[in-house]
């Protein structure tokens, strides 16, 4: 199957964050028209608003890249945001996609949907085999919403529409806020601005023994576009790099970056959340995508970006 690009309109939902602005970064290079709405031209939340967007625009493709997104803490306080604004989303813009006829539609959920204790690395068919981890189950069962109406009006209407799941993404864009971001953006304000004050320690939340797997956001927009014009199939894809760290490791190698060695200290009434969770993206691999970043090079180029605009 190939979905060719050329002359085709595409929302990128969500092209303000981090992973929107990748895929409107990929999809330039590409012969397509991208259309974009901000939140105060467009607020996903409210359903004729959205119905009457797309009855205007007529994408013929949709990458949602739209959500309320967090780290650990953010998802753990905030249920009803994480829940409620996510699955409002996803219904609308589908509902809507369907009503306009949209003929792609590319929908984007996480590493979180799997069990907490899923065999790993985590192959896609672990979906709903067992309890989710806790600290982001809201985030998680309204991902697992938006695949399931992929599913749906697949198969209900013949909607070649279709999901990836990233694992945990950062890069330029990425929300630095020390109580509401992922944890390596989160690290490299703390060891940036250690180094600011010669700081002797930086403050780690949890044991530091958890693993995460970690892969740049510009390397996952390459992959969305590479399944937007070749994949086809109810079952979601799993997008990972294969690059996993402890958050341990994950210090180390920020400190390296940033040139500041300092002792960490670590918070043990800050939740760890899963353990591991390793995507298993052989899939994506045998479909002829691979991703070649290493961590310690897109961390640099995080860095970079933090450098430019966040300081
Ligand atoms: O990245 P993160 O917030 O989210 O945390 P998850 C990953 C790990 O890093 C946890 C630890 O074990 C944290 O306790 N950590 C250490 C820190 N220091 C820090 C810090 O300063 N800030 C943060 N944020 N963490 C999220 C989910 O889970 O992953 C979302 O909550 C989503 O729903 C996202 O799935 C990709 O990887 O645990």
């Amino acid at each position: 199957m190939t979905f060719d690009l050329t002359g085709k309109r595409i929302w990128v939902a969500g092209h303000r964050g981090m992973v929107g602005g990748a895929v409107v970064r990929r999809l330039a290079q590409e012969d397509c028209e991208i259309l974009t709405a901000t939140r105060a031209e467009l607020d996903l939340v409210e359903q004729s608003a959205v119905r009457a967007w797309m009855q205007e625009m007529r994408p013929d493709a949709i990458v949602m890249a739209a959500g309320k997104v967090g780290g650990i803490k953010a998802n753990n306080e905030n249920p009803v945001d994480f829940l409620y604004q996510n699955m409002m989303i996803v219904s609308n813009i589908a509902q809507a996609a369907h009503e306009a006829d949209v003929e792609r539609f590319l929908f984007l959920g996480s590493s979180c949907i799997y069990p907490k204790m899923a065999p790993q690395p985590i192959p896609e068919n672990s979906l709903l085999t067992g309890p989710l981890e806790p600290t982001n189950e809201w985030y998680a069962i309204a991902k697992i919403a938006g695949i399931k109406l992929m599913q749906a009006y697949r198969q209900q209407y013949g909607r070649d529409w279709i999901s990836a799941m990233p694992t945990n993404l950062y890069g330029p864009g990425d929300n630095y806020d020390l109580n509401s971001s992922h944890v390596l953006p989160a690290l490299l304000r703390k060891f940036h601005e250690a180094k600011a004050a010669g700081a002797s320690s930086v403050e780690l939340w949890g044991s530091g023994t958890p693993l995460r797997e970690f892969m740049h956001c510009d390397d996952l927009a390459d992959a969305l576009v590479f399944l937007l014009k070749d994949y086809s199939a109810p079952e979601h894809v799993n997008v990972g790099s294969g690059v996993e760290v402890t958050i341990r490791e994950l210090a180390e190698t920020i400190a390296r970056v940033v040139g500041y060695e300092a002792n960490l200290v670590f918070d043990a009434t800050k939740p760890d959340g899963t353990p591991r969770k390793l995507m298993d993206s052989a899939r994506l691999q045998a479909m002829g995508w691979n991703n070649s970043r290493s961590l310690e090079d897109g961390i640099a180029h995080a860095y970079q970006d933090f450098l430019t605009n966040q300081v």
